[in-house]
């Protein structure tokens, strides 16, 4: 944006305010080519705008963050800058690619965020880039493993289109046997440390190779991903972002005092020692919650988890994760807005889906026990997993206890098997025979409708708009909800939402306004609360329209992907600028993770066996290894309640210290 000939201050607000006043005597929509020449006499270069407007208004910032440069100002002009164009996101472990991978081993959700992460944040970029008035094609890449028994999926393929983007792609390294091979089959995401350096160096160089040259930005997610992009940043000298929404260690009940009965298992130290390299390395960290990083009056954080904590025989953490650093941010995930848009979009419904739904909900097939009898009531809905922090028999418990919501609305739940015979897992098991058995002990036939869980999300989304279509409401009785996607979802569609108050929900509605809260501990409290709703939209049918709306405000106001990404860019491109600057600081904290990283870190791996080779001390039997698949195959959210205090107390005290009593600055 600058050439060289500006070479201080000065002569830079010299510049800045003749370029100025220049564009505000032009039309606004004049192009830059047409006034490029005067800019360079001025020496300012492109990257300032695409017109004389955006020129005008980029100029302006700059000169308010020279005069007086609060957080507003700089923010406003460093999502001006120009200084992202090449994206490297790093989401290593399990299947990771477009079809037919859900489900597998390791591989979730996560993939779903991370390819409309990418999609986002290639609009955005675009957007930017034109926008400046630029002509430069920006590149996104995923850097996954590629495994050459890939189960049928694309995993074997190096290279691979992001589906409806133009510029980004999967790019798949492979692992390393310690002759050098190709390995070739899946590895369990706590297993996967020996093989990550090797990884680091490996996608460095095709990363070098297709960019021609530095990445402007690296993002991690998950404890592999983020210490790969660890590695790579510090070797390239790249800003660093990192995602790590389920930090293993809250999961697990004490994963830090009784590491040592756990760690053959699990590896908990690699993993836990990975995750303070990443975090104390990154330039900026994004999480989706305030929650997530500080926590509740009741709970602590995820990130404050990670202030302090020991390893009995290994170390101590006296300082571990600052919470109050300003490397937290929260940039809150979106909906997919192609599949979740507003009931209200008649010429973009999915009507051709409305006789599946219709038999979803109201069939006689195969749901003998679950028939709606009055049709033209509204259905409250819920969809979540079936075990117990989703508590959805909560939520059949409370309805089947209050005569009025029954009397006002139906209940539909999508959740799990409706067999108990046909599940594997405990805990499912368990919650299904409860439903079977709260069913018949409140009489609940004819009111309500059990169906087996969904995994079509297009029909779901218009499952969600069917609802609305009833003028019903979603409900979410988690005893616990990270963050709350299915929440966003319905909310997404236009259908007024009550959420728990344990966790992301709690922040995505504002109670009373956008939606409601719960209380998932208090049925009663809750039944009520949805009764009032719907004997208030009964006495009055513009409040379920209302609530409705306002749901809907919410969303676009601070839940899209659009948001998201312009937050993320910003970040990028603002912590990019702070890393310029306190270098010795740096040098000196980079040569203590170095140190750390050497010393411990790599230590510790090597008490992780790799593929095939026995574990270092005891063999692990094959009943551990089959107890690790399932836990695997559906990680367990964390018990909310009671460990996390005991922890705590037994451990820091009451509270970690604060920002105040520690002296930071
Ligand atoms: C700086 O300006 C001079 C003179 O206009 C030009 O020759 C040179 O290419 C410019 N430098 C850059 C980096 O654009
Ligand atoms: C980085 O690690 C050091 C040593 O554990 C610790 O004192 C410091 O607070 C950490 N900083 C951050 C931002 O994590
Ligand atoms: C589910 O919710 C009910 C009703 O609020 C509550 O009594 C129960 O304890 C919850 N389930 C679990 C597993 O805590
Ligand atoms: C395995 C894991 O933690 N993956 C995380 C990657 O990032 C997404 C988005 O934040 C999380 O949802 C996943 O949990």
């Amino acid at each position: 944006m600058v050439n060289d000939t500006i070479d201080t201050v000065n002569k830079l607000q010299t510049a800045l305010l003749l370029a100025e006043v220049f564009v505000s005597g032009l039309p606004k929509f004049t192009p830059y080519l047409k006034f490029e020449q005067r800019f360079q006499e001025w020496g300012l270069e492109k990257g300032w705008g695409e017109n004389a407007e955006r020129c005008k208004e980029t100029l302006n910032f700059l000169s308010e963050v020279l005069q007086a440069p609060d957080p507003i100002n700089m923010e406003k002009f460093f999502s001006r800058v120009p200084s992202i164009f090449n994206i490297v996101v790093f989401s290593i472990h399990g299947y990771f690619g477009q079809e037919k991978v859900l489900g597998l081993p390791d591989t979730g959700g996560q993939v779903v965020y991370i390819l409309d992460q990418v999609r986002s944040m290639e609009e955005e970029l675009l957007q930017r880039i034109k926008l400046q008035g630029l002509h430069i094609t920006p590149k996104i890449l995923v850097l996954t493993r590629l495994i050459p028994d890939s189960k049928g999926t694309k995993c074997n393929v190096e290279l691979e289109p992001v589906e409806n983007t133009k510029y980004s792609h999967i790019l798949r390294v492979p692992f390393k046997t310690e002759d050098g091979k190709d390995l070739r089959q899946w590895v369990s995401r706590f297993d996967i440390y020996p093989y990550l350096e090797r990884y680091a160096q490996d996608a460095s160089t095709k990363i070098l190779d297709i960019l021609e040259g530095k990445p402007d930005l690296i993002i991690g997610n998950y404890t592999d991903g983020n210490l790969v992009a660890s590695l790579m940043s510090s070797k390239l000298g790249v800003t660093q972002g990192t995602i790590a929404h389920a930090l293993e260690k809250t999961k697990y009940e004490d994963s830090d005092t009784k590491w040592r009965e756990l760690d053959q298992k699990y590896h908990f130290s690699c993993q836990f020692t990975a995750d303070m390299i990443a975090m104390n390395t990154t330039d900026f960290i994004i999480t989706s919650t305030y929650q997530e990083i500080a926590g509740s009056k009741e709970k602590p954080g995820q990130y404050e988890h990670h202030y302090a904590f020991t390893m009995p025989g290994l170390c101590r953490y006296a300082t571990g994760i600052n919470v109050f650093d300003p490397k937290f941010n929260i940039a809150a995930p979106g909906a997919d807005q192609s599949v979740y848009f507003p009931f209200t979009q008649k010429q973009k419904r999915l009507t051709a889906l409305h006789p599946q739904i219709e038999e979803l909900l109201y069939s006689k097939e195969d749901a003998d026990e679950h028939i709606l009898a009055d049709r033209s009531k509204p259905i409250i809905f819920s969809m979540a997993r079936l075990d117990k922090v989703k508590n959805i028999t909560g939520l059949v418990e409370w309805y089947g206890q209050n005569k009025k919501v029954r009397d006002l609305v139906n209940l539909v739940v999508v959740a799990g098997l409706l067999n108990a015979a046909q599940s594997k897992d405990r805990e499912e098991i368990d919650e299904i025979n409860k439903m079977h058995n709260l069913i018949d002990k409140y009489q609940l036939k004819g009111q309500i409708r059990w169906i087996k869980a969904q995994t079509d999300r297009v029909r779901n989304g218009e499952l969600y708009r069917y609802i609305a279509d009833t003028k019903g409401a979603f409900v979410q009785p988690a005893l616990y909800e990270a963050f709350g996607l299915t929440v966003i979802e319905a909310m997404n569609c236009g259908l007024p939402t009550f959420a728990t108050n344990q966790g992301g929900p709690a922040e995505i509605i504002v109670d009373g306004v956008s939606g409601f809260h719960i209380n998932p501990m208090n049925g009663r409290e809750a039944g009520t609360k949805i009764a009032d709703f719907f004997q208030k939209c009964k006495e009055d049918p513009g409040y379920w329209n209302k609530m409705s709306t306002a749901g809907l405000q919410r969303i676009y106001e601070c839940y899209t992907w659009k948001i998201y990404a312009t937050k993320v860019l910003n970040m990028g491109s603002m912590y990019g600028f702070w890393r310029t600057l306190n270098k010795e600081e740096r040098v000196a904290k980079q040569r203590y993770l170095q140190m750390f990283y050497n010393l411990q870190f790599r230590n510790l791996v090597k008490t992780v066996p790799r593929v095939g080779e026995q574990p270092p001390r005891a063999a692990a039997t094959t009943g551990a290894a089959a107890e690790r698949n399932q836990i695997v195959a559906r990680p367990r959210e964390r018990k909310p309640q009671g460990r996390v205090q005991r922890m705590m107390t037994s451990l820091l005290g009451p509270k970690p210290p604060t920002y105040e009593q520690n002296g930071y600055r």
